[in-house]
């Protein structure tokens, strides 16, 4: 009898052996503890969290090795938390990259109804650029990426996430460099490399050493709102047959350090997977 149960306890081993984080099923207060007390957040302490509750993902691990200061502080991440499946997910960059960001954004660019998680990652020798990741059974590995720009402390900044020539596949804006004349670019989300498929100079969505990420927006003709780069004039932009076409400046200033939805009443704006998440 005795030899059954020494059988059986090493069956249960051999199991947890296997399986060695079982998931465990969390309310999301639970989970939101969980991250604030098991990980060590970035000074914002900003988790995302997908429309449904099955996904919460913020950056982690600080670091000050790459001290460009755009988004108001040094600290920026050096690694991924995600909660998924009742299960914790962890992701580090290599020593060379950090995550020039605040909040990952989930989307599901791929349509399997998990979210992907996009990010602006940066190379401390080749500047910004952005990284889609998706998460597997027991982890997290990258989607797609964007090159980087390709020169230390120049950034970018995510315009729209978002089918915005209507063609059946997911676009992907960014504006490259807000601070020094900045470029939006548009490019089509696929695995592997998104290449550049249309850009427009002179605009700009940031302002050097704001947190804000969410001065640049989506209307509901699928129009890309932001700041001329000149800071004199709201332009809008769109994407159609391949082109990103200015149709429209008005003269206004925006106010870069808040969120551009307050400041034009008259706008419907769209959910554009950046700032504006959900149906
Ligand atoms: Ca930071
Ligand atoms: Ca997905
Ligand atoms: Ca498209």
């Amino acid at each position: 009898m005795k030899y059954k149960y020494i059988f059986l306890l090493l069956l249960t081993l051999q199991s947890c052996k296997k399986d060695p984080t079982p998931p465990t099923l969390l309310s999301p207060q639970e989970v939101i503890d969980s991250l604030t007390q098991n990980y060590t957040q970035l000074p914002e302490a900003s988790i995302a969290i997908s429309g449904d509750s099955s996904v919460f993902a913020q950056y982690i691990d600080p670091t000050d090795i790459y001290p460009h200061g755009t988004l108001g502080d040094v600290w920026e991440g050096t690694g991924l938390a995600v909660y998924h499946e009742g299960r914790f997910k962890e992701l580090q960059l290599p020593d060379n990259q950090v995550f020039e960001d605040i909040t990952p954004r989930l989307v599901d660019v791929d349509s399997d109804d998990t979210p992907e998680l996009i990010c602006i990652r940066t190379d401390v020798d080749l500047g910004g650029g952005i990284a889609i990741y998706r998460l597997t059974e027991t982890g997290i590995e990258e989607y797609a990426f964007v090159r980087e720009i390709g020169t230390p402390f120049r950034w970018l900044n995510i315009a729209a996430i978002y089918d915005l020539d209507q063609d059946g596949n997911l676009d992907l804006a960014w504006v490259e460099t807000p601070h020094i004349g900045g470029i939006l670019k548009v490019g089509t989300i696929r695995e592997g490399e998104i290449t550049v498929a249309a850009e427009h100079p002179y605009v700009t969505n940031h302002e050097i050493g704001e947190r804000n990420l969410c001065a640049s927006a989506l209307d509901e003709t699928r129009q890309l709102i932001m700041s001329s780069a000149s800071r004199t004039k709201v332009v809008y932009v769109t994407y159609e047959n391949g082109e990103l076409t200015r149709v429209l400046e008005e003269f206004q200033v925006l106010d870069l350090t808040q969120p551009i939805y307050d400041q034009l009443p008259n706008t419907v704006f769209l959910n554009d997977n950046n700032c504006r998440f959900g149906e």
